[in-house]
């Protein structure tokens, strides 16, 4: 800022000024461009010199000369105090009105509130990604799922016939109007079949809701991968080659694996797939409640009724489904021991997957 913002000057109140004042004046207001302390002008010595003169003047002319002094004065100070306004403004920092939090108080003022520096990704973001790059590679295409739904895409669609015993498995949370918070991704299958024409490859992320006993594996909130693939002649073998391939590329290693029958009611075969758990070697310990396994995904050949029920004829074409836990794979990935660390909200925690 080069100058104040206001003079202040009331110009029906001035009189003409005695030259050599105006002279002084002249000086002065230059000086005080320049002054690092502006109020310093008010003690300047030729202002000092000019009330000086004030004394010696003859009577006649010392109203007047007097008068001009004053007017002198007044205008230097009215000059100060616009400096000194443009100052205070220019001290403040400019009100970010998008901000969440007043960006005028200074973070020693504000100590409940983290520098954003050091806040970081969290590791199920990340590795989300990491899993639709690899799809994507293998020519999936990679969507988010929904996270409320319908009791017809939770279990009509998936033939689970009302009543059925089987619907018990997925014990979720009901709004008052019916409607559902998923408790599987396998809630987008009927809307994947009905999108297009085979071959069809999605793969659905998102996040899914169970009323469960929590422990060291469980938790109510989780995330689950669904994949879908339907073609001419796709059999059981495609559906173990493409997992391992992505189990493989994910951990960077030849794993082992194990599959064993499991019943969904929208896969016929269905089966677990199992890796051995890497805390303990198959040995047995807390996070595989001594199994040597730990359980990662469902999956099987999609149901002819569930085909059937998404506009795809079981006759021409098969198809394969399974349904991953995220927080599963990359418990195993990172070795972490405790499921629920993920939504502990620890920072410790945290600030290792940065
Ligand atoms: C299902 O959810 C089926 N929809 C999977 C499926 C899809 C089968 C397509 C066939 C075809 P299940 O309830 O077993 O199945 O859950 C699948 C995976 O989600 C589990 O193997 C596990 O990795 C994870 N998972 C399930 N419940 C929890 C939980 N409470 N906490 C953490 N992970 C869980």
């Amino acid at each position: 800022m080069t100058g104040p913002r206001c003079h202040g000057i009331v110009k029906s109140k001035r009189t003409r000024m005695n030259p050599h004042i105006a002279h002084i004046a002249t000086e002065l207001k230059k000086k005080l461009q320049s002054l690092p302390e502006k109020r310093d002008i008010l003690k300047a010595p030729e202002l000092r010199e000019l009330y000086a003169q004030l004394k010696v003047t003859s009577q006649d002319e010392r109203p007047a000369f007097g008068q001009a002094i004053n007017q002198l004065k007044q205008e230097l100070e009215t000059m100060v105090l616009g400096y000194e306004s443009a100052a205070e403004s220019a001290a403040l920092t400019p009100i970010d009105i998008t901000a969440p939090f007043d960006t005028n108080i200074k973070p020693a003022d504000r100590p409940h509130l983290l520098p954003t520096e050091l806040g970081s990704r969290h590791p199920l973001s990340i590795e989300r990604q990491v899993v639709a790059d690899i799809f994507t590679r293998m020519g999936y295409d990679v969507l988010d799922s929904r996270q409320i739904d319908d009791d017809y895409h939770m279990f009509g669609s998936l033939n689970f016939p009302e009543g059925h015993p089987a619907r018990d498995d997925y014990d979720t949370f009901v709004t008052e109007e019916g409607l559902i918070a998923p408790a599987h991704t396998s809630t987008m299958q009927n809307r994947v079949l009905k999108a297009g024409e085979p071959p069809i490859r999605s793969v659905l992320i998102g996040r899914v809701f169970r009323n469960e006993d929590l422990d060291a594996k469980h938790e109510h909130t989780l995330n689950q991968i669904e994949g879908v693939y339907v073609d001419r002649n796709i059999n059981v073998g495609h559906l173990l080659a493409t997992l391992k391939t992505f189990l493989d590329a994910y951990y960077k290693a030849d794993l082992k694996f194990r599959i064993q029958p499991a019943y969904f009611p929208f896969v016929e075969p269905g089966f677990e797939f199992a890796i051995s758990c890497p805390f303990c070697n198959e040995k047995g310990c807390m996070t595989c409640k001594y199994e040597g396994w730990i359980e990662l995904l469902g999956c099987g050949m999609i149901h002819p009724n569930v085909l059937r029920e998404g506009g795809v004829d079981p006759v021409v074409y098969s198809g394969f489904a399974w349904g991953l836990g995220l927080d599963r794979l990359v418990m195993m990935k990172h070795s972490i021991e405790d499921i629920r660390n993920f939504q502990a909200g620890k920072l410790e925690f945290l600030r290792q997957f940065k």
